[in-house]
Order: structure tokens, then C-alpha cells, then sequence
């Protein structure tokens, strides 16, 4: 499979770009080696520059490289953020962000550990604890929300620590909680500012290793035979520079530090036109808040996009990718710190797989016709400290896009004392894993068949028994319109079932109806958190299920832009108190989805996946189902005439 880059607008910085814009605010904006680098990320041309260059024959290299670049001073902590020229190789603009604190770099993650290992203090806790081997330690180095920073420390950029002890240098690191043991750090000198050092009890013994070598008297499954995938001609899809393809489905794969995967101009080719469905597909943000109060986890509330990024977070799959059959996959490139580039090899993976049936019928006369379902999957897999996601994006032939998170790796577990906390569930012997909740914010620009769209809340609505409906059957379907963002704040509303449907009332199908997509409200979960709680203020997102507002380049990040030590969620509850129209324009829907993770022994000690997805699906914008020229499988499954060749794939 090659990968050749064409070099669209859209394609992600190179690590050339990443190491000019940084010398370019180096020589321009009087940035010194005292300073760190959150973020230098591809700016994406705007909408309408996008489309003067994606027409016949327009040269898509032709739109000026920009980047946006984030960075801050280590000595006074002031932040900037700016837009820099790759093209002319000039500094556009350099903004003051008082009060705010970039989000987190693994540089400062991977530092901290090291200031932490050789503070006297840290060595003599853990003695204490009858630990002398600071080898089988482990620092792990999470962000603080801005109400819970400690008083004489407000307003710096300090972070606090867990410490976790592995039972020799292969074990699990996460296997043993030191509990009571608390770091808190300042980031910008890596100066340990205090150390909590509660008395923890008597150490649990847990049984937390899932390595086979490992784990005492365990005898692996012998009925497991091989399970082959063979895809002799090759896989049905074709990737030339980020510009994917499959049967009718294009689209463009971007990648940032922040939200990891894009999906970018996704379309469908039907009647060999491409008809637009999205013109870009991430997730914006993600919000973990352990629901446990006692004091080694009250402050335990993760925003795993805006103060990690996923993209950062995300892992090479040359380490363990699991896809089977032909796979493809596409290197992503980031920075450290310092604005240094380097690759991860294999960050996203591309591949095909069976799924089944699509669609089946068994006639008396002339017996079964059926289909089997294909579908491209493009994916990729992040590892949070102790914690990985496995986002996979699925394209189906009948215009479904499916999005699935599967969350695994291993819980944050810890000791008790005493009775069990009501918090959680005990997993091993005085060891409980704290309830939490994973709240993702998916950013869904969506655009069918053109920028004009309108989101309807569509509902199922009984009617009254009577005249017209004697048996009490009738059962019709309300659609109301979402006209201003303050009704485009919807939730999830099992008893009417309620979907929302964005439709094109500008365009109509053959039916002479709207054409469509609705989003499925699957894997809703509601925030169960008291508003005035300081990681609800910061995090006014996940308070509803779907947010609509008005497409504007500027609003990406739900909790706002800077997350870390932040105090209240800049984001969607300030754009859409503006309460702007969102009726027939170009719209961006906002769906919070994730899992209300209650806890249980076998997730321990490695967590099974736990799978959550939502669904986009056309509602008219197809005519027919579209999937009538899917060819049988040769040999099989129509009744009437046999494999047919399907049409002609057109090119497009
Ligand atoms: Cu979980």
C-alpha cells in the first residue's frame, strides 16, 4: 500500500513545518529556550478557501500553510497563542492569553517523575513504606481543576501525583496504589511543593498481574484454533496520500495532537456524483470524573483531550494493532516541548472487515438472495496512563457511519481500611476501583449535501383513542425544528424515543422529501453530578446529551480551549448563551456520549472492553436502499441470477 503525499490543504503539519513554525516564534516573538510548546498544529483553511481549491481541476497545494502554535514561559508562566505563515515565514499574530494554562506536554509528565524519584522527601515516605527500590516506582502526574488547587498555590501551573508501586520490574505498574502518598508539584520548576503523606494502613495483596508469565497457576484456553483473514486480491479500498476511498464512501483522514483521528469532506458517490455527508468528524473533548470523595481521589477529574490530547496519547500499532486482513496504516507526526518533531509510526490503521449480513430475503419460488455486509474501518488506539481508547470509525455500504470508543486497560484501583467505601467495588482483597464516568464529546460538522441544514428533534407521539384511531394504535412521528442554540440544547428522552435528524430542506430526494441523517441517541448517559460541583462548572458540556450551534471556525473545544487548572467551561455554554439561529444553516452538532463505569471484578486486574457507540444513518437521503448493487459473494446468495458484476465503480 503506498502512501505517497499529495500534499492537500488539509494534510496535518510535517515534521519540516513543525520545526519552522517553532524557529519562526523563536526569531520573531522573542520565544526562548525557557519556554514550552503546548501545541503547534495545522491552522485548516477556512470552508470557502477549502472549496475555491477542491473544484475540477483546481490545484490544491495553492492555499497558504498555516499553523496555530500555543507555547508559554516557564518563568512567569504567561501563555501565547499565535498563527504563523508557514508560506511567508512570518509571525500573523501572537496573543496574551492572561490566566491561562496550556495543557499538559508528556515532556512535563516525564520530568515530574524524575524531579519526584530524587526529592529526599519522596525517598524517605517511601521507606517508610518499606520501599528502597525507586525502580518498581511510579509517579503519575495528573492535571488539578482551578477550585481544588491548594490556596498559597493558586494561579501557578501545578499538577498533583499519584504513587504506585509494581511488584518487580515487569508487574503491572498499577497494581498497588500507595494510598495517602500525594505529590503536588509546580510544573513550571518541577520544585515538589508539598507531599500528602496520609497513613494508609496495612498494605492490601492483591493479585493485579495479566501477563500470563505472571499470573500464578494460569493455563491457557488450548481450543482456540487459527482464525485467518485472507484477502488475496488485496483490500477493496485505496489511500493515496490521507485521501481514503472506499466502494461509494471518500474522505480525508487528519490528525492533531489534541483530537487524535479527523475525519475530514466526508462523502458518498451516488449516481456517480459525491454527495457531501460531513465535512469533519472528531472528538473534541473527553471528561473522566472519579465519583469517589475521599482523599485520594477528589480531585480525579481527567479531561483526557483538552489538558492530555488524544492525539499525544495516541500509541503506535506496530506495538499491537489486532486488525485482521489487509491493514494500511498512516504515521502520525507530533512534538515534544521544545517544538521538536517526531513520528508515530502507524498511528492510525485502516482495514476492511466482514460483518455479516446487510440484507436477506428467502422467497418460496426462488429461495434466498442475500448480501453480506462490509465494512472500512479507521481507527485508533490512545493509551492514558493507566487507562487506553480504541476509537474506531465504521463506514458501511448503506451510508452508516458507526463510532465506536472501546474503553480497556487497567482501573484506578485502591486500598481501604475498614469497611468498604460505598464509592466503588471491591475488586481483591481491601481493594476497591472507584466509580467514574467517561464523558466524550464528539464534534460532528455535519454538511448533507451542502452547508444548509436544520437539526429536527424527531420523536414518536401516540395519539388519543377515538373516531379516527379506535384501537389506540395510531403511533406518527413529531419532528421539531431546532431553530436558536438555546433550543439546540437537547437530552436524551428514552420514553418518545427521541432521535435528531439533520436535514437539507433545500434539497429533496425522489420522494420529494428532505434528505437526511439522524443521529442515534445511543450510548447517552446523563451527568448524575450536582450542577455547583467545580468539574460540572468546568465542564458545562456534559450537562446535556446534544448541543447545535452555527459552524464558526473559532469553536472546537467544548470545555473551552484551556481545560487545565481552568475554572469554568468557556466552550459551549458561553457560545450558545449568544442563542444564535441554527435553522437552515451550516450547523455543527455536539453529542456527549460515553459510560457511566460502575465498576466490577472482572474488569481487574486488565479491563475486558467496554464498548460504546453511536450511529449516523441517511433518512432519505437515499431513495431506495442503496445497497441493491452490492454484488453477491461469488457462488452465492442470489436466488435469481446468480454473481452478477456490480456496476462499474465509479471514479470520483
Ligand atoms: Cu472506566
Amino acid at each position: 500500500m503506498t502512501t505517497t503525499n499529495v500534499g492537500h490543504p488539509l494534510d496535518p503539519l510535517t515534521a519540516e513545518e513543525i520545526r519552522a513554525a517553532a524557529a519562526i516564534v523563536r526569531a520573531q516573538s522573542g520565544v526562548t529556550d525557557r519556554w514550552r510548546f503546548a501545541s503547534i498544529d495545522l491552522r485548516e483553511p477556512s470552508k470557502q478557501a477549502l472549496a475555491t481549491v477542491t473544484g475540477p481541476g483546481a490545484d490544491e497545494a495553492s492555499l497558504p500553510r498555516e499553523a496555530e502554535v500555543v507555547g508559554w514561559n516557564r518563568d512567569d508562566g504567561a501563555a501565547f497563542k499565535g498563527v504563523v505563515s508557514l508560506t511567508d515565514e512570518r509571525v500573523l499574530s501572537w496573543d496574551p492569553q492572561p490566566g491561562e494554562h496550556p495543557a499538559m506536554t508528556p515532556d512535563e509528565f516525564h520530568e515530574c517523575d524524575a524531579a519526584l524519584r530524587g526529592d529526599p522527601r519522596i525517598v524517605e515516605a517511601l521507606a517508610r513504606r518499606g520501599i528502597t527500590d525507586l525502580d518498581l516506582v511510579l509517579f503519575d502526574t495528573w492535571a488539578y481543576g482551578a477550585a481544588l488547587v491548594p490556596e498559597p498555590y493558586r494561579g501557578r501551573r501545578i499538577a498533583w501525583a499519584d504513587v504506585w508501586h509494581r511488584n518487580s520490574p515487569e508487574a503491572n505498574p498499577y497494581a498497588n496504589m500507595l494510598a495517602g502518598l500525594h505529590p503536588i508539584i509546580d510544573l513550571n520548576t518541577m520544585e515538589l511543593l508539598e507531599l500528602e503523606d496520609r497513613d494508609p494502613g496495612p498494605p492490601a495483596q492483591v493479585m493485579g498481574e495479566y501477563s500470563p508469565g505472571l499470573v500464578p497457576g494460569l493455563q491457557l484456553r488450548d481450543d482456540v484454533k487459527p482464525l485467518d483473514i485472507t484477502q488475496p486480491d488485496g483490500p477493496s479500498f485505496t489511500i493515496e496520500g490521507n485521501h481514503l476511498r472506499w466502494q461509494r464512501w471518500s474522505m480525508r483522514l487528519g490528525f492533531n495532537y489534541r483530537e487524535g483521528l479527523v475525519i475530514h469532506t466526508l462523502g458518498y458517490a451516488d449516481a456517480g456524483r459525491v454527495r457531501k455527508v460531513a465535512h469533519r468528524l472528531s472528538f473534541a473533548e473527553m471528561v473522566v470524573p472519579y465519583r469517589d470523595p475521599t482523599p485520594d481521589h477528589y480531585r480525579r477529574t481527567a479531561f483526557d483531550i483538552g489538558e492530555w490530547g488524544l492525539g499525544l496519547m495516541t500509541t503506535s500499532l506496530e506495538l499491537g494493532c489486532d486488525c485482521l486482513g489487509e491493514i494500511a496504516y498512516l504515521d502520525a507526526v507530533l512534538h515534544d516541548s521544545r517544538g521538536e518533531p517526531y513520528t508515530v509510526k502507524n498511528a492510525i490503521c485502516i482495514h476492511e472487515e466482514d460483518d455479516g449480513v446487510l440484507w436477506k430475503h428467502v422467497d418460496d419460488r426462488t429461495g434466498a438472495d442475500t448480501r453480506r455486509m462490509r465494512r472500512l474501518v479507521v481507527s485508533f488506539h490512545a493509551t492514558v496512563a493507566n487507562y487506553e481508547y480504541l476509537v474506531y470509525w465504521r463506514f458501511y455500504p448503506d451510508g452508516n457511519i458507526q463510532c465506536e470508543v472501546r474503553a480497556t486497560g487497567i482501573m484506578v484501583t485502591t486500598p481501604f481500611a475498614g469497611g468498604a467505601p460505598p464509592y466503588g467495588t471491591v475488586i481483591d482483597q481491601r481493594t476497591y476501583a472507584p466509580f467514574h464516568q467517561h464523558f466524550i464529546v464528539a464534534r460532528l460538522d455535519l454538511d448533507v449535501d451542502g452547508e444548509h441544514n436544520t437539526v429536527y428533534a424527531a420523536e414518536a407521539s401516540t395519539l388519543p383513542t377515538g373516531p379516527d384511531n379506535p384501537y389506540g394504535l395510531a403511533l406518527v412521528q413529531r419532528l421539531t425544528p431546532l431553530r436558536t442554540e438555546r433550543e439546540g440544547i437537547q437530552d436524551y428522552d428514552w420514553a418518545r424515543q427521541r432521535t435528531w435528524k439533520v436535514l437539507n430542506d433545500n434539497v429533496a430526494n425522489g420522494l420529494g422529501t428532505p434528505v437526511g441523517y439522524k443521529l442515534e441517541a445511543s450510548a447517552a448517559i446523563p451527568a448524575l453530578i450536582d450542577p455547583d460541583s467545580p468539574v460540572v462548572r468546568r465542564a458545562r458540556a456534559i450537562e446535556h446529551t446534544l448541543w447545535v450551534t452555527p459552524y464558526s471556525a473559532d469553536e472546537r473545544w467544548p470545555c473551552g480551549e484551556f481545560p487545565n487548572l481552568s475554572a469554568y467551561d468557556s466552550g459551549l455554554p458561553v457560545w450558545t448563551a449568544r442563542d444564535r439561529s441554527i435553522e437552515n444553516t451550516d450547523v455543527v452538532l455536539w453529542y456527549v456520549f460515553g459510560i457511566n463505569h460502575v465498576t466490577r471484578p472482572e474488569d481487574w486486574p486488565v479491563m475486558p472492553v467496554d464498548m460504546v457507540s453511536f450511529w449516523l444513518k441517511p433518512v432519505g437521503f437515499f431513495d431506495r436502499n442503496p445497497t441493491l448493487d452490492v454484488p453477491a459473494q461469488p457462488g452465492h446468495g442470489s436466488a435469481h441470477h446468480g454473481s452478477r458484476p456490480a456496476h462499474p465503480e465509479q471514479d470520483v
